[in-house]
């Protein structure tokens, strides 16, 4: 009887923290608002944005991501040193993912970096990148290139320049219903 009492306290936080969207998820990981940034020709680096949501009961962890655009894609985060400049890292152990919970990867934060551009990537050009996780395994997405694209509000660490114009309507990603 308490067991049954707890999992239903379990079920009612769940479903007050996540979005009602969630619920017509497939069971399992799923990842969307998938955009990517480049500074154009080969040689040169680029970086992939998106939302992971661990539905699964398992937590998990995005252990390494990989794509045939870059010679080599890894995983990064941003962070702050002692002189308030931000520094990007390599994040060896990846990111965890916990049972239920989502996570982002966004600007100023942790993003999946593309390291030496094998080909052009333009506004607009789509390519797969494979995800690799510790329990739901390959997951593959597809990345569009979008450099005009904003921040997410809130996730945002950047030392703004001014530019504020855009408003501060968040439109989310939904089709509605
Ligand atoms: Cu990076």
């Amino acid at each position: 009887m308490t067991f049954r009492l707890s999992l239903a306290a379990l079920a009612a936080t769940l479903f007050l923290s996540i979005p009602a969207t969630a619920e017509e998820h497939p069971e399992g990981m799923h990842v969307h608002d998938i955009y990517a940034r480049s500074m154009g020709q080969v040689g040169a680096s680029g970086a992939i944005f998106f939302m992971i949501h661990n539905n699964s009961t398992t937590d998990d962890r995005l252990l390494s991501a990989a794509s045939d655009v870059a010679e080599r894609v890894e995983l990064h985060t941003h962070k702050e040193d002692a002189n308030g400049v931000m520094q990007m890292l390599h994040v060896e152990e990846g990111f965890a993912i916990p049972a239920g919970e989502m996570h982002a990867l966004a600007r100023g934060g942790d993003h999946v970096m593309l390291l030496g551009l094998t080909r052009e990537l333009k506004d607009g050009d789509t390519f797969p990148v494979t995800l690799i996780f510790e329990a739901a395994g390959e997951v593959v997405i597809e990345a569009t290139v979008d450099n005009a694209r904003k921040p997410e509000g809130g996730m945002m660490m950047d030392h703004g320049d001014g530019h504020d114009h855009g408003g501060h309507g968040h439109s989310g990603h939904g089709t509605g219903g």
